[in-house]
């Protein structure tokens, strides 16, 4: 059985786990926060999530788990096997996290100690915002999911790319759900799915142990 290690207030590590639990893959959760001793042998660049394969090998960076659990576990498939289509579902994967994830990841640090971003990261976040906004709007139509009838992985990785996003909407001023046509009405039918529900219950029962990893 697949273990996937790291911690579930980590957006990424949920996105495999969602992905497994989607698939009804049985799995091992390893909590483990990137510092701990001999992590860099799971992922070396120390970075969550990382999953130690049924042979024993290991994997990390979450983009690369997905797609290893979708080819090991082709049941319930999250990529279409056409070619256009399946690159479809990569292109939105990494613009969510390229022009989302990541320029609002830069205002975590200010989040969690609770200081106003300098104005200068500020719009350099918003900038590259702009390039997310846009491409959700151009390639995303949310009917009812993000590439139209069918659940895919992209669905999982912009949802999950979205609670950084989140975090860093109030200090930003920026309300994606205002910006991009449709976001509302997905994530609300996205949160509702029972494998969705219980990552949540997960990250909240996370919380508390990972603030007082970050404070130590
Ligand atoms: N590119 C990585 C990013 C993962 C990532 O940033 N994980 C965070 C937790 S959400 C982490 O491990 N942070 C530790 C650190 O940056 O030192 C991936 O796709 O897996």
């Amino acid at each position: 059985m697949p273990t996937l290690h790291g911690f579930s207030y980590s957006n990424y590590y949920n996105m495999p786990k969602h992905a497994l639990l989607y698939k009804g893959v049985a799995f091992e959760e390893d909590l483990v926060y990137p510092s701990a001793a001999g992590y860099n042998e799971l992922s070396p660049a120390l970075k969550v999530p990382s999953l130690t394969t049924d042979d024993g090998k290991h994997l990390s960076e979450a983009a690369v788990l997905c797609e290893y659990i979708e080819d090991a576990y082709p049941e319930k498939p999250l990529f279409p096997s056409e070619p256009v289509a399946r690159n479809q579902v990569r292109q939105l994967m990494h613009m969510a996290e390229l022009y989302l994830e990541l320029p609002f990841r830069r205002l975590l640090p200010f989040s969690f100690s609770g200081q106003q971003a300098p104005e200068q990261i500020l719009n350099e976040v918003n900038g590259v915002v702009d390039r997310g906004v846009n491409s959700m709007n151009a390639l995303a139509s949310f009917s009812p999911w993000v590439l139209g009838d069918t659940f895919t992985m992209a669905d999982i990785y912009l949802y999950y790319c979205l609670s950084v996003a989140d975090m860093g909407s109030a200090m930003s001023g920026i309300d994606l759900n205002a910006r991009i046509s449709g976001l509302a009405e997905w994530r609300a039918a996205f949160a509702e799915d029972p494998v969705s529900e219980k990552v949540a219950a997960d990250t909240a029962a996370n919380r508390d142990s990972f603030f007082a990893y970050i404070k130590g």
